[in-house]
């Protein structure tokens, strides 16, 4: 008991050391990072998005507390994604259907159990007001300046009010990993690399930051960079707005092709973050991934766990269980679900139990 609570101590203390891009970072995040760096120490995290919101057949009605994952393993994911689009609009709801109350109700509940929170954002096209998916330009018109910069403002300001509400019973902050702008790489999103320059792109990053930050005094976040799938580093780098922006790196590596291609894909591109994260000294993630529908029974030990655990990652975390359709954790009866509990065991994959002792 003594060596565990003066391991505590040590972890809590060391937080005093640690310098984030927000220079006015709160205890918290300090702290997340800390847990963040120690995890890899350890293995890594199994994460999901909206692990909590709703699964295969059942949907948070505001009451329950229950994941797909906890349902086949017994165990709750060690990192939760969430995700804010359609928050900017002032809707009740994200793009997906999750009510941000509700949503902010699961992210305060995981904190408390020990989770590490992350969230994304897809937001609207600003100008055609169309979906993020719509790649028309539209960076250049929301920067400082920009006819659209006031509208930009307004949503950052909704953005801004949600983070700050996420508080513990005590009042204290949130603290949670935050990753806009993702898969920049891509050319799908308006903020994609067919739709702004990388300019473009850093400045809308370095305002975002500076708006949340210095008008809103948003304090909880960990800010990470998070590109698609790279052929080389110079490409994941294209976009970076710089080290005093970023605190963390990710990337989103989906098994789409074969499972040759993916374990290919993992080793190459996480190999490569590995090393430009630890020229940077940073933690870095798979921020998203995973198969979807997840066909091959083995795919969590064999193909997963195998190519990356060797990484030195924080977390690996998989995409959404939305329906039939489009799942990529398993629920109780999927094919994958036997090994999904051997991958759960093995003493390096870090689920709920294992990341609320990390703190
Ligand atoms: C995509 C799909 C969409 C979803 C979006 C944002 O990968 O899952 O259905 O709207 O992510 O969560």
């Amino acid at each position: 008991m003594f060596s565990f609570l003066s391991c505590k101590s040590v972890l809590r203390s060391s937080a005093e050391q640690i310098e984030l891009s927000d220079m006015n970072a709160d205890e918290n995040a300090k702290y997340l990072m800390v847990r963040i760096k120690e995890i890899a120490k350890t293995g890594y995290a199994f994460g999901h998005q909206d692990a909590t919101a709703y699964g295969i057949g059942w949907k948070n009605d505001g009451e329950l507390y229950k994941s797909d994952v906890n349902e086949v393993t017994g165990d709750f994911p060690g990192v939760y994604g969430f995700e804010l689009g359609h928050l900017e609009l002032g809707h009740t709801q994200n793009l997906d259907t999750v009510n941000f109350q509700l949503m902010a109700k699961l992210i305060k509940t995981a904190y408390e159990k020990g989770g590490i929170l992350t969230i994304s954002w897809h937001p609207n096209n600003p100008t055609t007001k169309k979906s993020a998916w719509d790649p028309t330009s539209s960076v250049s018109h929301i920067l400082e300046g920009g006819v659209l910069n006031p509208k930009y403002r307004g949503w950052l300001n909704r953005l801004a009010d949600f983070l700050n509400s996420l508080r513990t019973k005590s009042g204290k902050a949130i603290p949670v990993v935050f990753r806009p702008y993702h898969e920049m790489n891509g050319s799908w999103f308006w903020w994609g690399n067919t739709s702004c320059t990388s300019a473009e792109f850093k400045q809308l990053w370095r305002e975002t930051f500076d708006i949340l930050t210095q008008n809103h005094g948003v304090h909880n976040l960990i800010y990470c960079y998070a590109t698609d799938a790279v052929d080389n580093k110079s490409e994941y780098l294209n976009f970076y707005p710089g080290d005093d922006y970023v605190d963390m790196l990710g990337i989103d590596l989906y098994h789409k092709k074969t499972t040759e291609d993916y374990i290919e894909l993992l080793n190459d591109n996480l190999g490569m973050l590995a090393e430009i994260a630890k020229e940077k000294n940073m933690p870095f993630a798979l921020t998203e991934g995973g198969l979807d529908g997840v066909k091959v029974e083995n795919w969590w030990t064999e193909v997963l766990d195998k190519n990356i655990s060797n990484k030195g990652l924080s977390w690996a975390l998989v995409w959404r269980n939305a329906s039939l359709n489009h799942y990529f954790a398993p629920f109780v009866g999927q094919l994958s679900s036997k090994d999904f509990i051997r991958f759960k065991k093995l003493p390096h994959v870090l689920f709920l139990q294992e990341t609320s002792e990390i703190r």
